[in-house]
């Protein structure tokens, strides 16, 4: 029975990762570099918002089955869950996985498992085999040997809001360096996974995690394609989308103003790194998010030409609905832009947050509530579709230009000052 799990990286997946294992009985000593975050754990907090999160960690943390620490500790398991960010020239960056991988090498033995949960390139759990095994000559991957250690890769998959519940439910892939690996692994995740998890080998589990999230890239850009198209053509693209779904077998997801969050928008690169003759596709799709933001700027300083100082009222900053999170937000990067051109004149609604993120504390923006934000503004563009935005009077948009780039406020009645994209 593998009894005790050593988590490194208690982020956005590793803390509810530890959280669940702690719950279903395991012990479990969480390891990351930030000491606030220790403390609030040990405290029975959290330092991130995910649904009934700190419930689970005030329990398990107050019964004793769940500390975090600066350091990591022996363990049967130890599962590395840290960020894998792109540089500056999109290639991926394994700072952080190397950094945790040489922080746990000290505490392996014989028949401990080592999981990478990171989202990461092809190739990155040979990696750390070799890193591991260069610096620990007394361990080795041969099956039957008594020093043998069983490394794997099973990608985290699971939507943020829903964290909990999918690490239960959700089918997971587990790819090991070598059969017994995988075998080892599969069993681990069979004590607490109820959806199947399922075998293969390490660099094919890699991909399917970036091929997933690149499907879903892939996708938003047709959605995003058509919305400047329709733009272009003078038709509502909501209406096209809604019409063209009642085909049984076409199903296209919803423009936005970009894709955010730390998956959707990072994990492509990951794949055009590695091909880039061969993944012209994704890279495409790629592009065609990254510049709708732009697009939906230029849009509103093109109907801004004809308001005497004209006033701009931002709705949302989250990279998605009813989350706190603005993580490679586009909404962020649209407001930037548009603080530095419209300067004094820019309000900026979001019901999650408390003050300004630190990319837009230089600018003049005045972050206020919904409402007092409409009815200064000359313009609006609705950024994020929080259901707190569905429920407003849409009487407070009378004689306003709306930008809705989130499609909540599409109606089959055609509105001159309703521009959907
Ligand atoms: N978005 C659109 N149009 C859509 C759907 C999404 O513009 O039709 C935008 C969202 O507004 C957001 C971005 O895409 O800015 C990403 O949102 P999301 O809800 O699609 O995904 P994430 O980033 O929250 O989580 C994804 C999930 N992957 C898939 O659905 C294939 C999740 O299961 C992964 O675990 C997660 O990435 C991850 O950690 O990789």
């Amino acid at each position: 029975m593998n009894k005790k799990v050593c988590v490194v990286g208690l982020g956005y997946i590793g803390l509810p990762t530890a959280a669940v294992l702690a719950n279903k009985g395991f012990f479990v000593h969480g390891v990351d570099v930030n000491e606030k975050a220790i403390n609030l754990i040990n405290n029975g907090q959290v330092h991130i918002y995910e649904p009934d999160l700190e419930d689970i960690v005030k329990r398990v943390v107050s019964e004793g089955n769940f500390s975090a620490d600066l350091i990591p500790d022996n363990a049967d398991v130890f599962i590395l869950s840290v960020p894998t960010p792109f540089k500056d020239n999109h290639k991926p960056d394994l700072a952080f996985v190397e950094s945790a991988t040489k922080a746990i090498i000290p505490y392996i033995e014989p028949g401990n498992i080592i999981i990478l949960e990171s989202t990461s390139p092809v190739g990155t759990t040979e990696k750390i085999t070799d890193w591991i095994l260069h610096e620990r000559p007394d361990l080795n991957i041969d099956e039957n040997s008594p020093n043998q250690i069983y490394i794997s890769h099973c990608p985290e998959r699971v939507l943020p809001g829903k964290i909990l519940k999918e690490l239960i439910e959700n089918d997971r892939i587990v790819g090991g360096i070598n059969k017994k690996s995988t075998i080892k692994t599969a069993e681990f995740y069979n004590k607490f996974v109820e959806g199947k998890v399922l075998q293969t080998n390490a660099r094919t589990a890699e991909l399917s995690k970036l091929t997933e999230n690149s499907f879903r890239d892939v996708n938003i850009a047709y959605a995003n394609e058509l919305s400047m198209i329709c733009d272009d053509l003078n038709i509502d693209v909501w209406e096209l989308i809604s019409l063209a779904n009642h085909h049984p077998r076409v199903n296209i997801l919803k423009p936005g103003p970009g894709v955010g969050g730390h998956c959707i928008a990072v994990d492509p690169w990951f794949i055009v790194d590695a091909a880039p003759e061969n993944s012209k596709l994704i890279h495409t799709a790629r592009k065609v998010n990254d510049s709708k933001p732009h697009y939906i700027i230029e849009k509103v300083v093109e109907i801004a030409k004809n308001i005497p100082n004209p006033t701009i009222a931002c709705l949302g900053l989250a990279f998605k609905a009813n989350i706190d999170d603005l993580r490679e937000s586009p909404a962020v990067e649209i407001v930037k832009e548009l603080a530095s051109i419209f300067e004094q004149n820019m309000f900026v609604a979001e019901p999650h947050i408390k003050e300004l993120p630190k990319a837009l504390k230089d600018f003049k923006i005045e972050l206020t509530d919904t409402v007092a934000a409409i009815k200064k503004a000359d313009i609006i563009v609705l950024l994020v579709d929080h259901d707190y935005f569905k429920e407003l009077d849409t009487d407070l948009f009378l004689m306003k230009k709306l930008i809705d780039t989130r499609g909540i406020f599409y109606s089959n009645d055609y509105d001159k000052n309703l521009i959907s994209i």
